[in-house]
């Protein structure tokens, strides 16, 4: 049975990845290795606990004995989906960033390098090209132009990645997507933080004129790109992921509160995100006639889907939100 590390594994894209492969696969054994910060949560793994082919390891990335000890078990992938992940953070506090994401994915290379793993998937995201404008995607050739501390840590770890298939031949892949949604979304991020302060009759605070775009892809249709990167994947290549699903962020909004039947009056403009890139927009026409990957969501399913799972899952959300995340979220809006 081949070992598969799964770093991040307990927060929301990498929870819906470690269910989608054990769902799809029975040859694999996951190894998911998480931190368990603000935004990683057990809870998000529930009933996979006995899993046969689940482990869980509580560590941190930039652990580099930590990673080596694991990575020495033989391991035959890493797909790296850990990382502080909020921009809005990384504005509060960068330094944090450089070190999980760049520190930390030096240290998986090292391990990935010295063990000779067959594959090393970098998660990456569409924001460190930087951000566009009226018309026109990004593709892989686009040069990176980070503007957060966010995006420009993990724009430095994909370097870090192709290097290491330049100088040592370390079988890389990065892929890059645009703004995912779905289930398990930690309610910081755009739509379950609607969906949930809508719910609650909560003021919805839109950055700036609330006109910036975002491409959305649902994130189950994320997993199963990463699967065909994982096993079709060139090495040495880039994959942009994307929904070819543009939205402004008032209509996301508008969308949500018109699904759950509540006023637009609980919609207030906030001061803006510094350095807020304005657009994104994916050009996936290579992982498309590349590996064949097909989305299978449209995003008016996928948005239906998932405000109906955060109604359904009310207890997931209130829990964190009575916690540490309160303060935090007092802190950042208190003075908008
Ligand atoms: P998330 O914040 O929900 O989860 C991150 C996970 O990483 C958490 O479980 C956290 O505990 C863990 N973690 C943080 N620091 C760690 C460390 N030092 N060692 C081990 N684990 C650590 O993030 P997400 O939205 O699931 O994003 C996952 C990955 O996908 C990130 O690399 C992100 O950059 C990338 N990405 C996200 C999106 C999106 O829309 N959410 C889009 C494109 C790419
Ligand atoms: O309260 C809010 N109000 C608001 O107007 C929040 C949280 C966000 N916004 C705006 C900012 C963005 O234009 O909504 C848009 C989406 O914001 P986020 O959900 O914070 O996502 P974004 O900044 O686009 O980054 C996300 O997509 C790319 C993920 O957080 C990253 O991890 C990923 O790389």
């Amino acid at each position: 049975m081949k070992k598969v590390l799964v770093t991040g594994g307990a927060g929301f894209i990498g929870s819906n990845f470690i269910r989608y492969m054990l769902g799809k696969y029975d040859q694999y054994k996951i190894i998911n290795l998480d931190l368990l910060t603000y935004a990683g949560n057990l809870e998000n793994l529930k009933g996979l606990e006995a899993h046969p082919n689940y482990e869980f390891i509580r560590g941190d990335i930039a652990d580099r004995q930590q990673v080596d000890q694991i990575v020495s078990r033989g391991i035959s992938y890493i797909i790296n989906f850990a990382a502080e992940s909020h921009v809005d953070r990384s504005i509060e506090e960068p330094e944090i960033f450089a070190r999980t994401n760049i520190m930390g994915t030096q240290s998986l290379l090292d391990a990935a390098k010295k063990y000779s793993v067959e594959k090393y998937v970098q998660v990456s995201t569409d924001e460190v090209y930087g951000s566009l404008g009226q018309t026109g995607s990004f593709t892989e050739e686009t040069s990176l132009a980070p503007n957060s501390p966010y995006s420009a840590s993990k724009a430095a770890a994909d370097l870090l990645v192709r290097a290491y298939h330049e100088t040592f031949h370390l079988p890389v892949n990065i892929t890059r997507c645009s703004n995912n949604y779905g289930p398990y979304q930690f309610p910081e991020k755009l739509i379950p933080l609607m969906i949930a302060n809508a719910y609650e009759e909560k003021e919805l605070p839109v950055y700036g004129d609330g006109l910036n775009v975002r491409d959305w892809l649902h994130v189950e249709d994320h997993c199963s790109a990463i699967d065909l990167v994982i096993h079709k994947g060139k090495p040495g290549q880039v994959y942009n992921i994307g929904g070819n699903n543009e939205k402004t962020n008032i209509e996301i909004v508008k969308l949500i509160l018109g699904i759950l039947n509540k006023s637009e009056s609980l919609i207030k403009y906030v001061k803006d995100r510094p350095g807020h890139d304005r657009r994104y927009a994916i050009d996936s026409s290579k992982i498309q006639s590349e590996l064949g990957w097909i989305p299978k969501y449209t995003f008016d399913k996928g948005i239906e889907e998932t405000i109906h799972w955060y109604l359904e899952n009310k207890q997931w959300w209130l829990q964190i939100r009575s916690g540490a995340y309160l303060d935090y979220y007092e802190k950042m809006y208190s003075n908008r």
